[in-house]
This record gives C-alpha cells, sequence and structure tokens, in this order.
C-alpha cells in the first residue's frame, strides 16, 4: 500500500490467522463461533437492553428492533444484510480488526460497514480497548438504519479520504468520536444516546447521561476538530446534536476551508470549557458557559 497510513497499518495480532484481501475483508465464519462466545454475546445484550431503554436515542432503538439483533447470540452477517441494505443501502463487511484508515474511509464512502467478528473475552465485559463485535454490530450497525445517519457515516468515509489526502485527518477523526462513537442527541425525551462506543458500554451508559462530571456541549463542528479526547476513560465532554440532519448538514460544506481555519488555532483538551461554549445540561435548561476558560 503506497499511502502514508497513519494508524495501524497492520491488522491487529490473532488476525494473520486469515489472509486478508486488499480491502481488508474476511468471512465472518458464523459457524466457528462456540457456545461460551454465544453466551458472552447474550450476557452483553441483556445488560445493555435493560441499561438502554430508557437512555438511547429512538433511531437506535428502532434499528435495534428492525434488524432483530436480539438476545439469542451473536448476528450473522448473511442475516442482517438483505435487512440493513434494504432500508438504507448499507452491508456490514467482516474486517479482522482495525484496518488503515485510507481502507476504513473506502468502505464507509461506498456504504460499507466493516465490523469485527471476534467477540471480547468473559474478562473484558466492561472494557476492552478495540472494536470487537459487540461494539461493532449491537453499537454502529442499528444506526445505518436511520436514513439521516445513514446518509452522514457515507459522507464521513468521503471526507476521511479527503481529510487523509489533505493531510488532515487528525481534525476529522474528533469529528467521528464526538459524533459517531460518543455523542448525544437531544429530543423531547431529553438527553439520550446515539454514539456508538457509549451504547456498547455499560458504565458510560449511565455516566454519560447521569454524572455531574463531564461537560455537556452543543455541537459545533470547529470546536470538535480542535479537541482532543481521551481512549482509556470515560470522556470529560460530550457534545449534543438536536437531530442527525444538523450532523448531516454539517458536513455538506468543503472541509478544506475549515482546515486552513484551524491551522493556527490550537486544540483544546477534553476537560475545558471555552466562553464561546453553550452548555447543556443534563436538565432542561440551556445556556452560554460560566466559569470558562479562554484557549
Ligand atoms: N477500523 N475496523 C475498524 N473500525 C474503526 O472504527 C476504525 C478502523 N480503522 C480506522 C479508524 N477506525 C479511525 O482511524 C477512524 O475512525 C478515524
Ligand atoms: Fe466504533
Amino acid at each position: 500500500m503506497k499511502e502514508a497510513l497513519t494508524v495501524h497499518s497492520h491488522p491487529p495480532p490473532g488476525a494473520d490467522a486469515v489472509e486478508p484481501t486488499a480491502d481488508f475483508t474476511i468471512d465472518q465464519n458464523y459457524p466457528s463461533y462456540t457456545a461460551a462466545e454465544h453466551a458472552i454475546w447474550r450476557a452483553l445484550f441483556d445488560r445493555q437492553e435493560r441499561l438502554l431503554r430508557n437512555r438511547a436515542c429512538d433511531a437506535f432503538l428502532d434499528g435495534l428492533a428492525r434488524l432483530g439483533v436480539a438476545a439469542d447470540g451473536i448476528p450473522d452477517f448473511r442475516r442482517l444484510n438483505p435487512i440493513l441494505s434494504q432500508a438504507t443501502g448499507w452491508t456490514i463487511v467482516a474486517v479482522p480488526g482495525l484496518v488503515p484508515d485510507a481502507v476504513f474511509f473506502e468502505h464507509l464512502a461506498h456504504r460499507r460497514f466493516p465490523s469485527t467478528c471476534f467477540i471480547r473475552r468473559a474478562d473484558q465485559l466492561d472494557y476492552l480497548e478495540e472494536p470487537d463485535i459487540f461494539h461493532d454490530v449491537y453499537g454502529h450497525v442499528p444506526m445505518l438504519i436511520d436514513p439521516v445517519f445513514a446518509d452522514y457515516m457515507q459522507a464521513y468515509g468521503e471526507g476521511g479520504l479527503k481529510a487523509l489526502r489533505l493531510g488532515n485527518l487528525e481534525r476529522l477523526a474528533r469529528l467521528y468520536w464526538y459524533t459517531v462513537e460518543f455523542g448525544l442527541i437531544r429530543g423531547p425525551s431529553g438527553l439520550r444516546i446515539y454514539g456508538s462506543g457509549i451504547l456498547s458500554s455499560k458504565g458510560e451508559s449511565i455516566y454519560s447521561l447521569e454524572s455531574e462530571a463531564p461537560n455537556r456541549i452543543a455541537f459545533d463542528l470547529l470546536r470538535i476538530m480542535r479537541t482532543e479526547y481521551r481512549i482509556d476513560d470515560f470522556q470529560e465532554c460530550y457534545f449534543v446534536i438536536d437531530g442527525f440532519d444538523q450532523l448531516f448538514d454539517a458536513t455538506r460544506p468543503d472541509f478544506a476551508p475549515y482546515y486552513e481555519a484551524l491551522r493556527p488555532q490550537p486544540d483544546i483538551p477534553p476537560g475545558v470549557v471555552l466562553a464561546s461554549d453553550v452548555r447543556v445540561s443534563r436538565t432542561r435548561k440551556k445556556g452560554r458557559a460560566r466559569g470558562t476558560a479562554q484557549v
């Protein structure tokens, strides 16, 4: 591969058991899952089911129901794909683990969601740094049933390919992080979760909505692209949207001028609130930031 790949130029350890194709896709090899692996899926599913009923956004809960992603065990991509492609034209492709950025974006730009196939071990139910099939299929795939979110994901893939060419991946990747992975949405019933990193995590499903600790800030594209994030703990900051069209609309313009405008601006640590931030409270009030820092 000739592209300058920023991270994960190789599949993770263990992935060498299968020879990946140029687009890193493999066969899910559904019959190879053991009873113990299906039991891990069920355990993860059951506890999120109880937690998310009043915490996940409607689009996620609808998607989960329509796909029939259920408690019985690890889903077979061959069963999910006809439902998903009928709904929004997306398909799931199996990959061995994290794939190079260019490969990842290429898939998204073609409405293919790269999903890992392996499931975490029983001693990793609460925390795993790399995506596994529970995070990918339970957390991400139901959201792809929503037509606007589905379009946003494709637009992100196209934007990712461009950001790679322009050398701005770090800033664009933050948009994915703070929306697709850790986004909150404000609706008639209050704050709800749509970010897959939260939806697939027991602890963060509660913390993201109920803890006083993190900051919750109204969605602001350029602000997000300056905000650093942590991958080793719950987030210190969440960005809140009012609807998925807000995400899609934000990705409509050409980002090249944004990258230029942001070039001289410093990054913002995740725990910092700016005077210009609009804070979103856990209840219904909304207001300008108080006690803030200038960066
Ligand atoms: N590969 N399988 C997989 N899943 C991801 O979420 C992923 C990836 N490769 C790259 C990547 N994410 C990130 O670099 C982008 O989200 C920016
Ligand atoms: Fe993810």
